[in-house]
């Protein structure tokens, strides 16, 4: 079919039933960095003195800004503050485990140094480098895996690119020709020039049947055997799923999956837009997608000039600090086994659930309804303070102190020995 496929569509999960080898690393890191960077950042949300709403990365779309017009923009994109060393070090003082970059967005800008396209960084900038290859040492340099965002159908430069064009007539579009041209032979130089991949994130798939999809996967999984496919290769074909843009599951899910959100409100940098999450609402995020067994990819948007925004700076150092303290309670968890309380969720490890408070109960009595297992101790993880609990035979009731005025949530361990019901999952596998 070549309809952009919906979500569901592109999971399927008697395909994900033969779990990747190469997952463990990615269940266990809990925490990565996107960053969505192109030509869109230096525009930053206006055109021709005109803001336009929405995220950044579509002003393009948004503006219907005409291809021969909008290439003129790269004539002048020199991000010369860009420094892979501080963006990689930013990422490691958060605690991100893996950062994806946009390497070309439906603006169909390469932000790398390609043959296939003079439309990119190298051949149509003043800044004339490859800001990938250094981010890819940079990041690896640091233990963090690396992987590359890339919009495999969607681009508004090509003739034949699918989606959402306004220069071309879709219907007189030869989607194969573009893919023989351009996406496939790009996926092969980003996948065979910067080195071994943990991820490449597919957006938005469409023109191509599933057989022609598994044709170029098997193509690219030769180049990159290790690397993990977003579920938006489309077709059922990723290594694990990709919730919708700012969605988390509501109930705890098995298998390997991922929710992205941007820090503020738009993917590419905006610069009207300073709502940008403080860490208290990083934290509360990581921790509810964690207590469903999920990884939570938070979005950074460069501005034109290769500055990541203050705000994505100060906050995410913010929220490294406490996974610092905390991390314990996120890396290499699962999901909790005490379902979501008014006071907050949990994660879990073998013989241990960590509660993260984030509403101390006005009483200082912190209710675990209905827990079936013998409780050995019960503690503050980070002060270590033991704390008192009295079980009811039904329900265990933990008297808790007032902590330090913490910034997002405080975690309180209970380690048990016995089983505790499973949940009964949506997702088998
Ligand atoms: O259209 C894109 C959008 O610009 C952004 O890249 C998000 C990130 O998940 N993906 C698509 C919308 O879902």
């Amino acid at each position: 079919s070549i309809h952009a496929q919906t979500m569901d569509e592109m999971w399927d999960s008697s395909v994900s039933g033969k779990a990747n080898p190469n997952l463990k690393w990615f269940k266990e890191a809990k925490f990565g960095m996107f960053i969505h960077w192109g030509l869109y950042a230096k525009l930053a949300g206006e055109w021709k003195g005109k803001r336009y709403y929405g995220s950044g990365e579509w002003i393009m779309s948004q503006a219907r800004i005409p291809v021969a017009e909008y290439k003129e923009v790269a004539k002048t994109f020199n991000p010369i503050k860009f420094n892979a060393d501080e963006w990689a070090q930013l990422a490691k003082d958060a605690g991100i485990k893996y950062m994806v970059i946009t390497a070309k967005h439906h603006e169909g800008f390469s932000m790398f140094d390609t043959k296939v396209s003079d439309f990119d960084i190298v051949d149509a900038t003043p800044y004339k480098k490859d800001p990938m290859k250094a981010l890819a040492e940079a990041t690896r340099k640091r233990g963090i895996q690396f992987g590359f965002y890339y919009s495999q159908f969607q681009d508004w430069y090509e003739p034949n690119g699918g989606k959402n064009s306004w220069d071309f007539d879709e219907t007189k579009k030869d989607y194969q020709k573009y893919y023989r041209e351009k996406a496939i032979p790009q996926l092969k130089e980003l996948l065979g020039n910067y080195g071994p991949l943990g991820i490449v994130w597919f957006d938005t798939p469409g023109g191509m049947t599933k057989e022609q999809t598994l044709n170029f996967v098997n193509d690219l999984r030769v180049l990159q055997p290790k690397s993990l496919f977003s579920s938006r290769v489309g077709h059922g074909l990723g290594d694990y799923r990709d919730f919708g843009d700012s969605e988390v599951p509501d109930t705890p899910i098995k298998g390997a999956w991922e929710s992205i959100y941007t820090h503020n409100d738009s993917w590419g940098y905006i610069k009207h837009d300073m709502n940008f999450k403080t860490p208290a609402e990083i934290i509360r995020l990581l921790a509810n997608v964690a207590s469903k067994g999920g990884n939570l990819m938070l979005n950074v948007g460069p501005d034109g000039e290769g500055n990541i925004p203050e705000y994505s700076v100060k906050f995410l150092k913010e929220t490294g600090k406490w996974l610092d303290k905390n991390g314990e309670s996120i890396y290499g968890s699962t999901y909790g086994l005490i379902p979501a309380q008014p006071w907050g969720v949990s994660t879990s490890k073998p013989g241990k659930q960590y509660l993260h408070v984030m509403r101390r109960p006005l009483d200082g009595k912190l209710l675990i309804p209905d827990f079936k297992g013998k409780v050995a101790k019960v503690y503050n993880l980070v002060s270590q303070q033991q704390l008192s609990w009295k079980n009811t035979g039904k329900d265990i009731w933990i008297d808790l102190p007032v902590f330090e005025a913490d910034a997002a949530n405080t975690v309180v361990v209970v380690e048990y020995s016995g089983k505790i019901d499973d949940y009964d999952l949506k997702v088998p596998i």
